[in-house]
């Protein structure tokens, strides 16, 4: 444990994550928040897939905050394992941050998760309006007024993550619903995901770029090994795989000549050098994994469980 000269009784630390549709900016508060890139992000919705921690640390507390993948009707196996994490997760927490974008109207989506809420009696929900920054000052009024005829919430909060404005507002309310605790993490500590898993993401975010339709939903990346180069301790060599769905996308995302494959590595390898503080080598491969989101096996293999 680490060593805080204030005492437990005035320290609070938990867990917060944060839920609501697919593209609502759920990534981006976290990594405002944490003030850090800990999770990816990209136009696409659906962009995450595993609930990754992020953590704010305070002189007065210790915030850990969960981001999930965002809640939706499953159309796929994948779909069904990420919503069924979602909900896992919501019973782990102190606080629930739900999430509704200040620039889109509260629909069928949003209240398709209010009612999965509701389902968490014990849990605070604290409903954050993102994306302040994409409307006007009414809208964001008209909006706080129709999220809170949603569901009852502990507290109703507009942010936005871009210019950062309320985000310590935020950050409070969330707060003051955790438990007085000592810290749970080290100070300095901002994830606890594996570096391979966020090298991972980070090529996974890169592919994201540029592609349309339904690819981005098919691309998967794992690493399988990442190791200092022989005889040199200032680069890393990372062999990772890239799986898509069919062969003609395998064509979309190498591109003609592979230039495509070959801009989205040097992308992803200045993001990792970044990351790690370290020169990379990054061997990229890319294979066909036939309709991996809609196959047991090929998703246990891909790092889903059930
Ligand atoms: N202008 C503006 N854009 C934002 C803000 N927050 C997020 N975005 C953009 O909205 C898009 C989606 O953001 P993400 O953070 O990936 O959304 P998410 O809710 O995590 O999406 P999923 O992981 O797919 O559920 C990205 O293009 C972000 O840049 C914000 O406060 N202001
Ligand atoms: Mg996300």
């Amino acid at each position: 444990m680490v060593g805080v000269s204030s005492s437990a009784a005035d320290f609070r630390a938990g867990f917060a994550c944060f839920v609501g549709r697919p593209n609502v900016g759920k990534s981006t508060l976290m990594n405002a928040l944490v003030g850090t890139k800990v999770a990816i992000t990209s136009s696409k919705p659906q962009t995450t897939r595993r609930a990754i921690r992020g953590i704010v640390h305070r002189p007065d507390a210790q915030l850990v905050i969960v981001d999930t993948p965002g809640l939706h009707r499953p159309r796929t196996l994948l779909g069904e394992r990420l919503d069924s994490l979602v909900l896992s997760t919501l019973t782990e927490v102190d606080v629930i941050g739900f999430c509704v974008p200040a620039n889109e109207p509260v629909g069928k989506g949003d209240r398709f998760i209010a009612e999965k809420l509701a389902a968490v009696k014990k849990t605070p929900v604290v409903a954050v309006v993102t994306k302040c920054d994409l409307a006007t000052r009414e809208q964001i009024a008209a909006q706080l007024l129709a999220v809170s005829q949603l569901a009852e919430f502990a507290e109703i909060v507009p942010v936005s993550a871009e210019s950062g404005e309320q985000l310590d507002v935020v950050a409070d309310v969330l707060i003051d619903r955790l438990p007085e605790s000592p810290p749970l993490y080290e100070g300095g500590q901002l994830t606890d995901e594996p570096e391979q898993v966020l090298v991972g993401e980070l090529i996974r975010e890169a592919a994201l770029e540029g592609v349309r339709d339904e690819l981005p939903h098919s691309i998967a990346v794992v690493v399988d090994e990442m190791l200092p180069r022989e005889g040199r301790d200032d680069l890393l060599d990372i062999y990772a795989h890239m799986f898509v769905e069919r062969p003609s996308q395998k064509a979309i995302v190498i591109g003609h000549r592979g230039a495509r494959l070959k801009e989205v590595g040097s992308q992803a390898r200045r993001q990792i050098e970044a990351l790690l503080g370290s020169r990379v080598y990054l061997d990229l491969r890319i294979s066909v994994a036939k309709d991996w989101q809609r196959d047991p096996k090929q998703l246990r293999r891909l790092g889903f469980y059930d």
